[in-house]
């Protein structure tokens, strides 16, 4: 097809804070159809269609699971190359886990790739009475200066988890 593009996107974030579990619910029967697994790393294909200016755009997502442990530093780094975007997740149960969005994970993503397009998840909406307050989430996240799009999403319920990964798409067909 030659209107298809094929971007690299990698789901950033610290352990068990959902992004298995996101790139499973969205990508669900497309599950075992191309994955390749090197140490450390997953990758699932998923084709998405953008409707941009009254036109249709195939764009190939080469979606890329990391280890989420920060000791497997050299695995990571690594892994980023090539990125066009990133989703990077937080669990909004655990505030930690947002703040080293802003300590560890785009630090060092940029250091690797500079700025791309980037959206922010957090994660495990569903568990409404132990989460953060919505304004914590996106005040946190502005006062990291991270200024990107942000959304709540949920692996369980499904919610907002298909519109993140167009979100990122639609920013990247955009370049
Ligand atoms: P990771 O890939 O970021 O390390 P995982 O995280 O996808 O492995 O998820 C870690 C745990 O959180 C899993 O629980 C998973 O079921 C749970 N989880 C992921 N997303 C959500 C969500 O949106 N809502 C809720 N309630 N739980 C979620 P287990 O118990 O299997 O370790
Ligand atoms: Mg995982």
């Amino acid at each position: 097809m030659d209107n298809e593009v094929r971007k690299k996107v990698i789901l950033l974030g610290d352990g068990a804070v959902g992004k298995t579990s996101l790139i499973r619910r969205y990508v669900e029967d497309q599950f075992d159809d191309d994955y390749i697994f090197t140490i450390g790393v997953k990758v699932t294909r998923k084709d998405v269609t953008i409707r941009k200016d009254g036109e249709e755009l195939q764009v190939v997502l080469m979606i890329w699971d990391i280890l989420g442990q920060t000791d497997y530093h050299q695995i990571q780094t690594e892994s980023f190359k090539g990125a066009s975007g990133a989703l990077l997740v937080c669990d909004l149960t655990r505030k930690e886990t947002l703040d080293s969005l802003g300590k560890y994970w785009i630090p060092q993503f940029e250091k690797a790739v500079g700025k791309v397009p980037r959206v922010i998840l957090g994660n495990k909406a569903d568990l409404r009475k132990k989460k953060m307050p919505a304004e914590e989430f996106t005040s946190g996240i502005q006062r990291m200066s991270m200024g990107s799009l942000c959304l709540e999403t949920s692996a369980k319920t499904g919610q907002n988890v298909a519109e993140a990964f167009e979100a990122i798409a639609m920013q990247l067909v955009d370049e």
